[in-house]
């Protein structure tokens, strides 16, 4: 049985046990909540991103897909590090971000983890409308068979917190 949260916040001040970074493909650190994690959770998040780029991922993370590092300084065990898909309003790009949300919960499975914190995927510098994020963000959570016991949405602001709750019901 899973449970759907919502918190109005910054994602670096929760305590669970995987916190999902809102990435880029180089998984070496930007703006947004990516920069924020890797400030608040110290070196020892870039240094183990260095070393899967490194080993696995040279290319860089493929949009979608979801990798785990250390939390260093969180309140997490892990940081789980996935690539949202940038908006397109040619292109039907919805199934990128449902699959960052299923393949972090899949992740997260695999390491036995049972209370997971997520931003709003690509809804900052990648401008995915925050209605139509929500929408993926929830159907997906709903749906995924999983483990975790306890899906947490952490959003910024009043504005992205309130349509996440009209969504949720
Ligand atoms: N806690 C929770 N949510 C936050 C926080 C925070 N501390 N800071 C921002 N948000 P973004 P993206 C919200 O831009 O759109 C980075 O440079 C923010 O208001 O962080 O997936 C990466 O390196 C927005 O609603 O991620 C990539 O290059 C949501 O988190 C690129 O940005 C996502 O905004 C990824 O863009």
């Amino acid at each position: 049985m899973t449970t759907i949260t919502l918190v109005q916040g910054d994602i670096t001040r929760q305590s669970a046990d995987a916190i999902v970074n809102a990435a880029n493909s180089s998984l070496l650190g930007g703006g947004g909540v990516d920069g924020a994690i890797h400030r608040r959770g110290g070196p020892a998040i870039l240094e183990a991103c260095r070393t899967l780029r490194a080993s696995r991922y040279g290319k860089g993370l493929p949009t979608g897909r979801a990798v785990a590092t250390t939390a260093g300084d969180l309140d997490a065990c892990w940081v789980i590090h996935t690539v949202g898909p940038v908006f397109s309003s040619t292109e039907d790009r919805s199934e990128l971000l449902a699959s960052c949300y299923r393949e972090s919960l899949r992740v997260a499975d695999e390491l036995g983890a049972r209370t997971v914190a997520f931003p709003a995927i690509s809804t900052g510098v990648y401008r995915w409308p925050m209605a139509d994020a929500a929408r993926i963000a929830l159907e997906t959570a709903r749906t995924i068979p999983t483990a975790v016991e306890e899906i947490r949405f952490v959003l910024f602001g009043r504005d992205a917190y309130d349509v996440f709750a009209g969504r949720l019901g």
